[in-house]
């Protein structure tokens, strides 16, 4: 595809725009990763071909920053190993890739600001010189967390970044409440709606265009569908959901790539490949993420 990093170049966010080097519109689409700790395997080079294949032009590594199942605090040398070859894989596939503190359990993402610093510190030194990376500071701030909270995280987040990087923040309520969202004063800068059919109304084009029209840029960091909960209605609604980001050339990363037996997963816990998926491999939840992604 003509629509990598290679193409595009540099990003940057013009008033609530992804834009390119060039200035045009971009929207970014991809497969986010499930947490790179545990499904490591289809962040391979060919994998990330294939979503490649099917019209992403980026993907999400989810890196869980604290979790009881073990994140980036409990296992930092392993976690940084595995976003490192993430990283160098999609930038190999000539794909844009978001980093992802994958904030959850924790629910306030100040509980590990220091260790967030350090990572970020890291990483964005590694990738200083390489326009393809972007960084999402904090995944799903939940419980009591507050905006003014996840500012004063975001202010000490933030300037331990590299320049020019586009930079994703998260919201308040699992980044369903960007209605709370008050901008932060950085350049370059777009805050992260979640959306899940199936457990969610469709308020989703109200919400984010009113905050459009406040001058707020929206980028959808993380989607799924929840047929389990939601049943087929899930899949319809999915399936709506899609169609307005791509109408609307809202960028987005799809909940996840991988075979896990659950109702989020793209593919079928007997998909035993990392690559060459066929029509069997995929569930149906995993039918309309890869369709999504032809824009
Ligand atoms: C889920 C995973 C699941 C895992 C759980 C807790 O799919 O296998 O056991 O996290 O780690 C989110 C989160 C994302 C969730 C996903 C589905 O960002 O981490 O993944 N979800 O519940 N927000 C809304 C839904």
């Amino acid at each position: 595809s003509l629509d990598g990093i290679k193409v595009h170049g540099q990003l940057s966010v013009k008033g609530t725009q992804l834009t390119d080097a060039s200035g045009n519109l971009v929207q970014l689409r991809g497969m986010s990763s499930h947490g790179i700790l545990w499904y490591p395997e289809y962040s391979n080079y060919a994998s990330l071909c294939e979503t490649k294949k099917y019209g992403a032009n980026m993907f999400r590594i989810a890196m869980y920053a604290d979790d009881v199942n073990e994140g980036y605090v409990q296992q930092p040398t392993l976690s940084k190993k595995l976003v490192c070859q993430a990283i160098e894989n999609a930038l190999a596939a000539d794909m844009y890739v978001i980093v992802d503190w994958h904030t959850l359990k924790e629910e306030n993402p100040l509980k590990n600001v220091s260790q967030a610093k350090e990572f970020f510190e890291e990483i964005s030194t590694r990738y200083a010189k390489e326009p393809g990376v972007l960084y999402e500071i904090c995944n799903e701030p939940n419980g009591d967390t507050t905006w003014e909270e996840i500012r004063d995280y975001a202010e000490q987040v933030i300037p331990v970044i590299r320049q020019h990087a586009v930079i994703l923040v998260g919201t308040p309520d699992y980044s369903y409440s960007i209605t709370k969202v008050e901008p932060l004063s950085y350049e370059n800068l777009m805050y992260s709606y979640h959306f899940y059919a199936g457990q969610y109304d469709d308020a989703y084009k109200n919400m984010i265009e009113d905050t459009q029209r406040k001058g707020i840029p929206v980028f959808v960091t993380e989607w799924g569908i929840n047929e389990e909960q939601g049943g087929e209605a899930a899949l319809t609604q999915g399936k709506a959901f899609a169609e307005y980001l791509n109408e609307k050339k809202i960028s987005f990363a799809a909940w996840s790539l991988c075979n896990k037996e659950e109702t989020f997963s793209a593919l079928r816990p007997e998909c035993g490949t990392y690559r060459d998926w066929e029509e069997k491999d995929f569930t149906e939840v995993g039918r309309i993420l890869f369709e999504a992604l032809k824009g």
